[in-house]
C-alpha cells in the first residue's frame, strides 16, 4: 500500500470514528442571505473540527437569496448539516436560541455565517468548557491578542467599544467582549437559561450571563476578527441601539412589551411634530386662506397629520421594526400605505372610546388620553402584523 492510501485510510478511519462517536458539539448559524459564504464555511468547520463529533446547524430566516436552499442541498451530502427554516420571523437572538435548543449534542456554539469568526478556535473552546473547567468559552475580538485589524470597520470597533464598557457596568461581568457572537457552552446551561432569554435583538451572550443564576466561569480566546466574506451585515447601524433596547427588554419588558415602548416613543414625539408643523402652518398661513371651504385649520390638521404619520412609519421602520425593516421604495410605499389605513383605523377607535367615556360623565382629558392608549394598542397590534408582519411583505 502507498503512503497515499494510508494517508486516506487514516482519513477515512477518522470519519468513520466521528460519525459512530457520540455527538460532542454543535455549532449554531444563524443566517439571513449569506447563500454564497456556507460551503467554505462548513468545509472549514471540518478542517477545524477533525477527530470531533460534531453537527452544525443554521437557523435560516426565510432568506430572500435561497441560504436555506443552499444549505440543504450541502446537507443531502453531509447529515453533520442541518436546517431550520423559520417563517414569518427575523432576529438573530432567536434563532441562536432555537438553533441551540435543536440539538443533543450536549455542548453548543453559536458562530456568525459569513467568515468573521474563525473556526479554528473550536477545538480550544470545546476543551475548556466540555473539561468542566469553564462554563463559558467566548472568543473575543477585544482580548489580549485579538485583532480587529482585518475587520477594517473602525467606527463600528468603537460603537463596540460604548456598548462593552455600558454592559460591563450593568451586568458586573468582567469581559473584554461581552457582546461577542461567538461564544460556546454546555447545552444544559443553554436549557436551563432559556426561559428566561429575552430572544429580542440583545446580544445573546450577554443575555445569558445575565439571566443565569450562578456566576459563569469564562475563558476567552482572542480573536482575529475579520471582514465578513460575502453580502452585507445586517446589523450595521444599530449596534448600541440594539444593546439599549436589550437592556430594556430585560429589565420592563415583561411589563411593557419593548417593541410596544418603542412604537408608543415614536408615537409621543409623533405628536410633537405634529404640534409643530400645525403651528408653522398657522403661523405661515395667516390670512390667506380665510373664508375659503377649507379652513387653515382644517388644511393645517391635514398636513400635520400626514406628516406625523409617514415621520413615524419611517421611524418604527428604522427602529422598532430594525429586525424587519422594510427597504426598497416598493416595499417602502406598500408599508407607507398601510401603515396609513391602519392609523385611520387606530384613530377611529381612539375617538370611538373618549366619545363613550365621556358620554358616561368622564372628565374630557382622562376620555382623550383612554381613547390615545386605545388607538396606539389598536395601531401596534394591527401594524406589526400588516406592516411589518408576516402579511406585511
Ligand atoms: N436567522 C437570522 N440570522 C441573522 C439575522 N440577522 C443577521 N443574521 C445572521 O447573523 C450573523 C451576524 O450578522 P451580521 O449581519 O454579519 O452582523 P455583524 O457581524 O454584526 O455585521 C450572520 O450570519 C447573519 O447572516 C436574522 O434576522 N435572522
Ligand atoms: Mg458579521
Amino acid at each position: 500500500m502507498s503512503n497515499p492510501d494510508l494517508a486516506q485510510l487514516a482519513d477515512f478511519a477518522q470519519r468513520a470514528d466521528t460519525t459512530t462517536k457520540p455527538l460532542e458539539l454543535a455549532i449554531v448559524l444563524p443566517t439571513f442571505n449569506e447563500r454564497g459564504n456556507l460551503a467554505s464555511l462548513v468545509e472549514r468547520l471540518d478542517d477545524a473540527l477533525a477527530g470531533i463529533s460534531w453537527e452544525a446547524i443554521f437557523v435560516d430566516d426565510n432568506s430572500p437569496d435561497g441560504t436555506s436552499d443552499e444549505a440543504r442541498k450541502i446537507s443531502q451530502h453531509d447529515r453533520r448539516v442541518r436546517v431550520l427554516h423559520r417563517i414569518g420571523r427575523r432576529g438573530l437572538a432567536s434563532a441562536a436560541i432555537e438553533g441551540m435548543m435543536a440539538t443533543a449534542a450536549p455542548v453548543v456554539a453559536v458562530m456568525d455565517a459569513d467568515h468573521q469568526h474563525d473556526p479554528a478556535l473550536l477545538p480550544g473552546m470545546l476543551k475548556a468548557v466540555a473539561s468542566g473547567e469553564y462554563d463559558v468559552a467566548v472568543a473575543s475580538r477585544f482580548a489580549e491578542g485579538a485583532s480587529t485589524e482585518q475587520w477594517g470597520r473602525p467606527d463600528r470597533v468603537r460603537a463596540s467599544n460604548i456598548a462593552n464598557a455600558i454592559a460591563r457596568k450593568v451586568t458586573g461581568v468582567e469581559l473584554s467582549d461581552p457582546m461577542s457572537g461567538y461564544f460556546m457552552l454546555r447545552a444544559e446551561s443553554l436549557r436551563a437559561a432559556a426561559p428566561n432569554l429575552s430572544g429580542v435583538g440583545f446580544k445573546i451572550l450577554l443575555d445569558i450571563l445575565a439571566t443565569s443564576d450562578q456566576t459563569m466561569r469564562i475563558k476567552e480566546f482572542p480573536l482575529n476578527f475579520a471582514a465578513r466574506a460575502e453580502g452585507e451585515s445586517k446589523l450595521d447601524r444599530t449596534v448600541v441601539f440594539e444593546f439599549l433596547v436589550g437592556l430594556y427588554d430585560k429589565w420592563l419588558g415583561r411589563i411593557i412589551p419593548t417593541r410596544f415602548a418603542l412604537f408608543g416613543t415614536i408615537g409621543a414625539v409623533g405628536v410633537v411634530v405634529h404640534m409643530a408643523i400645525l403651528s408653522a402652518f398657522l403661523t405661515l398661513a395667516g390670512e390667506g386662506l380665510r373664508g375659503n371651504v377649507v379652513t387653515n385649520f382644517e388644511l393645517g390638521q391635514t398636513i400635520a397629520a400626514l406628516v406625523a404619520m409617514t415621520f413615524n412609519f419611517f421611524l418604527n421602520n428604522a427602529l422598532t421594526y430594525a429586525d424587519k425593516r422594510l427597504t426598497g421604495a416598493a416595499a417602502l410605499m406598500r408599508g407607507w400605505i398601510k401603515f396609513g389605513v391602519t392609523c385611520s383605523v387606530g384613530l377611529l377607535a381612539n375617538v370611538g372610546v373618549a366619545a363613550v367615556l365621556v358620554r358616561f360623565g368622564f372628565h374630557e382629558y382622562p376620555a382623550a388620553l383612554a381613547g390615545i392608549v386605545i388607538g396606539s394598542v389598536w395601531n401596534f397590534a394591527l401594524s406589526s402584523k400588516f406592516v411589518w408582519g408576516r402579511y406585511g411583505t
